[in-house]
């Protein structure tokens, strides 16, 4: 039996199902179908265990806060959050994809000119249009970037891209490569200070678990 109690954030979807397993070696089984469950707070086999199911850009703000002790989120939430109040002790290798700008595919950048970038990643954009030097208007969307571009909202959007394939169906294609994601166990640093022993040691099995699927 975990002796501390520990609350995990986690976020329903392709997240929480490669999160199962891992936790699972670590020792920790809801003991309800997480899939299927209305309920936003999932018991465990542990007693004092639960897990709470969150959107997956909240994960940051629960576990900063320390509503949550631990969390997994994707290294583009991570990116646009950007807070020094997180551990990020594991790279879970999962839920894997990239970070990248698109555009449709017949647009060319005018020298000069600013761009309009729609994106729901407004820091990460900021910070990579800078680094480019490049002059942007930063258009704020929550969901369906890929539309932007199509009815001249914006000339860029910055998105996720796994196969490529929902781009492709808009007539857009991947061109700047921002960064590699993954999701990441995400710790709250006075938690990992008061809950170590424990903590620790879900985070090496959880670890060694990794290393096996890799
Ligand atoms: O859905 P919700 O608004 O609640 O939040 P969310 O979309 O952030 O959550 P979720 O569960 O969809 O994604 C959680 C995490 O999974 C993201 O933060 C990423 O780190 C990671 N991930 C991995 C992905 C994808 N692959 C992915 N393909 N997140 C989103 N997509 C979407 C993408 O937005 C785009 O619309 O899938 C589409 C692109 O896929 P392809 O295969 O057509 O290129
Ligand atoms: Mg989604």
């Amino acid at each position: 039996m975990i002796s501390t109690p520990l609350t995990i954030a986690l976020s329903k979807g392709r997240i929480l199902q490669e999160t199962r397993p891992l936790l699972e070696k670590a020792g920790i089984t809801p003991t309800e179908d997480v899939a299927k469950t209305r309920k936003l707070i999932i018991p465990t086999n542990h007693e004092n265990v639960r897990l709470l199911i969150v959107r997956a850009s909240d994960v940051p703000t629960y576990v900063e806060h320390g509503a949550a002790d631990l969390g997994v989120a994707g290294k583009d939430v991570l990116m646009e959050h950007n807070s020094p109040e997180l551990y990020e002790p594991l790279d879970l290798q999962i839920s894997k994809c990239r970070l990248m700008t698109a555009t449709a595919v017949d647009y060319q950048e005018e020298p000069g000119r600013r761009i309009r970038v729609a994106t729901k990643f407004v820091n990460v954009a900021k910070r990579f249009y800078a680094s480019q030097g490049k002059q942007v208007d930063i258009i704020k969307l929550y969901g369906s970037m890929e539309l932007a571009p199509l009815i001249d909202l914006a000339d860029q959007i910055v998105d996720i891209v796994d196969t490529g394939n929902t781009l492709k169906a808009n007539g857009l294609e991947p061109r700047e490569h921002i960064a590699d994601i993954s999701s990441r166990l995400v710790v709250n640093r006075a938690a990992m200070k008061v809950k170590h022993e424990t903590i620790s040691e879900i985070i090496n099995h959880m670890k060694a678990a990794v290393e096996v699927a890799g």
